[in-house]
């Protein structure tokens, strides 16, 4: 019987190693996986919880929020405020960055989240999970406050992105710039357990994840890629594809980790305004890292999703990104 690898053993091995885990950034990881905990103890307990519903209030985003979605981000909050690890945290769910309290010892670190992600899914008991991505705080002369300009980083600035899905598992995902594991949580022993290590995705694939009933406000490479997938084996592709959507990004993203795909929410005319529905600090950025780490790619139908300069804090991107191959065949469409 081999010896479970826990995620306190995975993280001091690597930082044993090659220091890409210094000690503040595993204090952060294994906070953040403890906060996940209680976060899947809430999402489990549903309606005997009292936990389910609408908040009756709105998120920077205009979207009404879910009581969920409001303990999601408090009990984030106070996990991650006192340890000294972070200099600030950001979150899908506040309008502003958010300083570590002076009572606290500042860190080096810049933790964002979204969360609770797919909160639509929370009352029919689908997959959701929380999205975190980790950056250093630029070196800006000693005893300046922390800005929203300092987290406007590249996501190829991360230095430690992951999700944890609350789904008939809960499983935290996690780069730390060397591949990607995977930990399941063992209720018995309440510890996240090594279950993936160096996950790798397909280049190839035949299913596909988008929302189809935006088909009439796609872009013309984003429908000419679904059009010669559903035309099938006697279409350009010569093989027939499958198609899911679960409204999760985490739970399609898992998905397309675990056996290969492509999920794509692009930019379309309902908001012509805005690059596309999904935001990139805290949910493309990772996701994107975490899909690269993996041998896939993403991109925003015309750049790598990591090397997108933001210019604010909730900024929003096309999201193409899974095996690479596929990614690769819309991106090159974007490009005709
Ligand atoms: P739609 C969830 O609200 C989310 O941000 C992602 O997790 C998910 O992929 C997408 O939106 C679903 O959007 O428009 O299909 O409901």
């Amino acid at each position: 019987m081999t010896a479970k690898i826990s995620l306190t053993r995975y993280l001091v091995e690597k930082q044993r190693v090659d220091e890409s885990v210094p000690s503040h950034l595993r204090l952060l990881i294994e906070v953040v996986a403890r906060a996940c905990k209680s976060i899947s103890h809430a999402v489990n307990k549903g309606a005997l919880g009292g936990v389910l519903g609408t908040a009756h209030t709105e998120n920077v985003q205009g979207e009404v929020q879910k009581k969920l979605d409001i303990i999601a981000n408090e009990v984030l909050i106070e996990a991650n405020e006192w340890g000294g690890h972070l200099a600030a945290m950001a979150s899908e769910e506040m309008d502003e960055i958010l300083a570590v309290p002076h009572r606290y010892p500042q860190g080096e670190y810049l933790l964002l989240f979204d969360p609770l992600d797919g909160s639509s899914n929370i009352d029919v008991n689908v997959s959701i999970g929380t999205i975190f991505s980790v950056l250093k705080k630029p070196e800006n002369g000693h005893g300046q406050a922390v800005s929203e300009q300092d987290f406007l980083q590249c996501g190829s600035r991360q230095v430690a992105a992951g999700y944890c899905i609350y789904g008939p598992q809960t499983t935290l995902v996690l780069t730390v710039g060397d591949g990607v594991a995977m930990f399941t949580l063992d209720r018995e022993q309440g510890s996240f357990v090594l279950t993936e290590d160096q996950v790798r995705i397909p280049e190839d694939t035949k299913e596909f994840a988008i929302n189809m009933s935006n088909m009439r406000h796609w872009d013309a490479p984003v429908r000419r890629y679904v059009d010669e997938c559903l035309e099938g084996k006697e279409g350009p592709r010569g093989k027939d594809f499958n198609m899911r959507w679960v409204a999760s990004m985490v739970a399609d993203v898992h998905r397309i980790l675990t056996r290969g795909g492509i999920f794509m929410y692009p930019w379309d005319k309902r908001e012509p305004e805005k690059p596309g529905k999904l935001r990139l600090m805290y949910e493309a950025n990772p996701m994107s890292w975490l899909v690269e780490q993996a041998g896939g790619a993403a991109t925003n139908g015309r750049q790598r999703i990591l090397d997108v300069q933001p210019k604010k804090l909730h900024e929003r991107v096309s999201v193409i990104l899974g095996s690479k191959n596929e990614v690769e065949r819309v991106t090159k469409y974007h490009g005709t």
